[in-house]
């Protein structure tokens, strides 16, 4: 499959780029059971490794709903599978080339009503290390149909070209964001998704994500990958944009 000349013009451009139908309907329908239940399963018993943020309601009584879940691999073969599969790598190669490294493989349930907004952020504010550079990849697949009413992702065009910008930062799920925390913008431009298809974007692309204010589910999961041992120190990638 990989990136079309047109769709990595568009990334190059733009920092992010939709691919329609990246994960066939069968791995999504395999991905769709292993994850049903999972707040209530997740409430009852949690496995090694996984690491679960839940929303915050002010009513305690309120059933308990993921917010985001880290190492989503553990929890579902299925994707398990899809972040290793040609379709996707092939089109993380041409984005980052052949030496690819799992960053890190997370589920956002977005619960219909209950899913809260995502603050505007660049990942590369929660990545940065002294001795990385931002040329990590980010692909989020969608699980579930995603538009304006469920709290679709939404992206600003070429904000990958302005450089890591000021976060605040608070102790909460999601607490490195941009001023405003999340608010409508006008220059956002919003990408509506089917289940299958995945969006990749840049370490610095800004993106965020209104609440889920209607009564459908918008899970999503984001895998993002690194070039492997990037670091200023011996990555070409960043040496080779990065004169002394
Ligand atoms: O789910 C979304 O709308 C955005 C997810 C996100 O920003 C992230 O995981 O970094």
């Amino acid at each position: 499959m990989g990136l079309t000349a047109a769709e990595h013009a568009f990334y190059d451009e733009n920092g992010y780029v939709l691919k329609q139908r990246l994960i066939a309907p069968d791995a999504i329908s395999q991905i769709d059971r292993e994850i049903a239940g999972l707040h209530e399963r997740m409430t009852e018993a949690m496995p090694d490794g996984v690491g679960i943020s839940w929303e915050e309601f002010e009513d305690e009584h309120a059933p308990k709903r993921i917010r985001q879940l880290m190492h989503s691999e553990v929890v579902s073969e299925g994707l398990n599978r899809a972040l290793r599969c040609d379709e996707m790598l092939d089109i993380i190669e041409a984005l980052i080339g052949p030496d690819i490294s799992l960053y890190h493989s997370k589920l956002l349930m977005k619960a219909a009503r209950d899913g809260t907004a995502i603050p505007w952020h660049q990942d590369y504010a929660y990545w940065k290390r002294d001795d990385n550079a931002p040329l990590m990849v980010n692909c989020q697949l969608a699980l579930d149909r995603a538009d304006d009413e469920n709290g679709c992702i939404q992206f600003i065009p070429g904000s990958h070209e302005w450089g890591l910008q000021e976060h605040e930062r608070a102790q909460t799920s999601f607490g490195v964001f941009l001023p405003g925390h999340y608010r409508q913008r006008d220059d956002a431009v919003p990408v509506p998704m089917e289940p299958g298809d995945g969006v990749f974007f840049s370490a610095l692309t800004i993106h965020g994500s209104g609440p889920n204010e209607s009564h459908r589910d918008r899970r999503m999961n984001t895998f993002a990958y690194n070039v492997t041992g990037n670091s200023q120190g011996q990555c070409r990638e960043w040496l080779r944009g990065h004169a002394l």
